[in-house]
């Protein structure tokens, strides 16, 4: 694979984006658009931020699995729910900088790091920050998504060197209390002000296909968009249906309507990387193609996502390949010759 070297400016969407406010009816409109004027729209917008054929590698590695106490209904981790992820202990700081050293030989120029817990107790941070530290040290791009963060909490991060916090909104604020009953949107909201304060750059993102309507997800899209600045980083999700969820067996989204997610993410927030995340390994490759034409620049990268699985390496590599696009490098970021 050819990589490109991203030489715009490293500003962040905080320094860069003037605010525009979204209504849910326009992105509801959007939404309603011919997938083709959609699509067409979308791509425009992409070209006019980002090279099109550049993609952005993240690779995750869950840190802290399953036993969770929080009752998201989507999730394989949470303890009340029967599904065959067990409750295991965090791993060393030796373990993850080896998954992180094999991530980028492989390729990836972000490593994610991702913890079960509902927010993590000082003694989980400080290990987080050993591991943040030594992935940082391999010239890595870092990310962590640990839960909810306490004042002080994400100053830590940052000062260990963490470029971005993953922490998502899940869906619009009217169908939320229909997936989680443990915390609100609120205690969402304030754990990105947190970040956002400590000048972490944020991801922030949700998941589709959990029985909602499209206004739905135009209202997860406006309140994402909305955000002030909007996040850097939006990771669109796609379920990944785990026996033993609540959310198991339900209809499957079309996937069609997955695609024009993604374009208006990219429509309402043209500077954002977003994210085509879980779900890919049940997408078609024709699909994908078309996630990237609606504007998708960043993909997780590697055969597993953090308890689920994700296309292999070698096959993303050849759709890329037959795509002609190419991995983008952060400026910042170390490769090796
Ligand atoms: N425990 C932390 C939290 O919830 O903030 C961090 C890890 S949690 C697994 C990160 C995100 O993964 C969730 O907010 C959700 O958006 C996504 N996710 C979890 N299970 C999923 C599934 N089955 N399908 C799609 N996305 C999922
Ligand atoms: C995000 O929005 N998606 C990723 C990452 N952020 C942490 C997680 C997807 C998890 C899919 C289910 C699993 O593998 O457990
Ligand atoms: Fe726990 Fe996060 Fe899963 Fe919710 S999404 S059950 S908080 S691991």
């Amino acid at each position: 694979m050819d990589t490109v070297t991203n030489n715009a400016p490293a500003t962040s969407v905080a320094d860069t984006v003037r605010r525009q406010m979204w209504s849910v009816e326009q992105i509801a409109a959007l939404f309603d658009l011919p997938f083709n004027d959609l699509i067409h729209r979308a791509h425009e917008v992409h070209r006019q931020n980002f090279d099109p054929n550049a993609v952005q590698l993240s690779t995750l590695l869950s840190i802290k699995t399953g036993g969770c106490a929080e009752d998201c209904g989507y999730c394989p981790q949470a303890a009340r729910y029967h599904t065959t992820v067990d409750n295991e202990d965090m791993l060393g700081v030796d373990a993850v900088v080896a998954a992180a050293r094999a991530a980028k030989d492989n390729g990836a120029t972000r490593f994610c790091m991702g913890a079960a817990w509902r927010g993590p107790k000082q003694r989980d941070l400080t290990r987080v920050i050993d591991m943040v530290k030594a992935v940082r040290g391999l010239g890595m791009e870092t990310c962590a998504t640990l839960g909810m963060l306490k004042p002080g909490q994400a100053e830590q991060l940052k000062s260990a060197g963490l470029d971005y916090y993953n922490h998502n909104l899940d869906t619009a604020p009217e169908f939320y209390g229909n997936i989680i009953s443990t915390r609100t949107q609120e205690d969402r909201l304030d754990t990105l002000a947190e970040v956002r304060n400590a000048g972490l750059h944020v991801c922030c993102g949700g998941i589709v296909g959990m029985g909602e309507t499209r206004r739905v997800r135009a209202g997860l899209i406006a309140e994402l968009a909305n955000l002030d600045p909007y996040p850097e980083s939006v990771p669109i999700n796609n379920l990944v249906q785990v026996e033993g969820t609540p959310l198991h067996g339900i209809a499957k989204l079309d996937l069609f309507e997955f695609v024009r997610t993604i374009a208006c993410a990219r429509i309402t927030m043209p500077k954002a990387m977003v994210r085509l995340s879980a779900g890919r390994q049940e997408m078609p490759e024709g699909i994908q193609a078309l996630c990237f034409l609606a504007g998708a620049n960043s993909i997780f990268y590697g055969d597993k996502l953090l308890t689920t699985g994700n296309p292999e390496a070698a096959r993303d590599r050849d759709l890329m390949d037959r795509l002609g696009m190419y991995p983008l490098v952060p400026a910042g970021v170390k490769r090796e010759e």
